[in-house]
């Protein structure tokens, strides 16, 4: 019964807490992080719930009860009985491959370049971040990306290591000095954001943040012109934003 209690409060705390805890997602990745949340945390549920509840079980029912002398007979040894064994070993074998393949399944759809992929340099350094647009000329401290085009992030650092996370996209890589490594992703819906490091890179880590937004293709044309973005950059923008 407190197994099938704890089971049931678990599995609904999976299901509206993630949607609680987790910022406005604007990507197609921060939904796969969202489901996966939920996912993992309502499996994970009756696993949970079942070490509680041997817990308490054994708290209340094999409690000191006032004047004993001698410590109650202990019961049959677990060691030995093939069929609970037998069932802790499927049950864990089945649950880590379910995960695993989830886990693979939304890191390889990650890894698919797109030819129309929108390239963006990412830097960071104590204690700010810088993005630029290669082949527009374009350097920016904040964060501006056209909605339904996949994005290509080269994540870098100057100095120590950093952590890329723009948490509202549903990724967050590591920004090693003298190593670019690569994040795609997808943004899928308009809407402001913020880039925040995740690793701990000195005195001011806390005040290492840059805006982002997610903005329509035309708009992202606009905003490439107003920084300065070489003619032809833009032009092809425009033509990328009416394709
Ligand atoms: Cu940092």
């Amino acid at each position: 019964m407190i197994w099938l209690v704890l089971t049931v409060a678990g599995g609904i705390m999976g299901v509206v807490a993630p949607h609680h805890l987790l910022t406005s997602l604007l990507s197609n990745d921060g939904t796969d992080v969202w489901k996966t949340m939920v996912f993992f945390t309502v499996l994970a549920a009756p696993v949970a719930a079942f070490v509680y509840s041997v817990a308490i079980y054994s708290l209340i029912g094999w409690r000191h009860r006032g004047n004993q002398d001698e410590p109650p007979e202990d019961g049959p040894p677990i060691r030995g009985n093939g069929f609970v064994t037998g069932v802790w070993l499927i049950t864990s074998t089945v649950l880590v491959i379910v995960l695993l393949v989830w886990g693979l399944s939304v890191w390889s759809a990650q890894q698919v370049s797109h030819p129309d992929t929108l390239q963006v340099e990412v830097t960071g350094q104590q204690w700010l971040w810088t993005f630029k647009y290669p082949g527009t000329g374009v350097e920016s401290r904040e964060l501006v990306l056209p909605v339904n085009r996949p994005i290509e992030f080269d994540v870098s650092s100057v100095d120590v290591t950093h952590g890329f996370w723009p948490a509202a996209l549903g990724v967050q890589v590591d920004a090693n000095p003298n190593v670019v490594t690569v994040i795609r992703t997808t943004p899928d819906r308009v809407g402001k954001f913020t880039v925040r490091c995740s690793q701990l890179c000195g005195l001011y880590h806390s005040f290492m943040y840059a805006p982002g937004s997610v903005v329509t293709s035309d708009q992202f044309a606009t905003w490439l012109q107003s920084q300065g973005a070489t003619s032809s950059a833009a032009d092809k923008e425009a033509q990328v934003s009416q394709s």
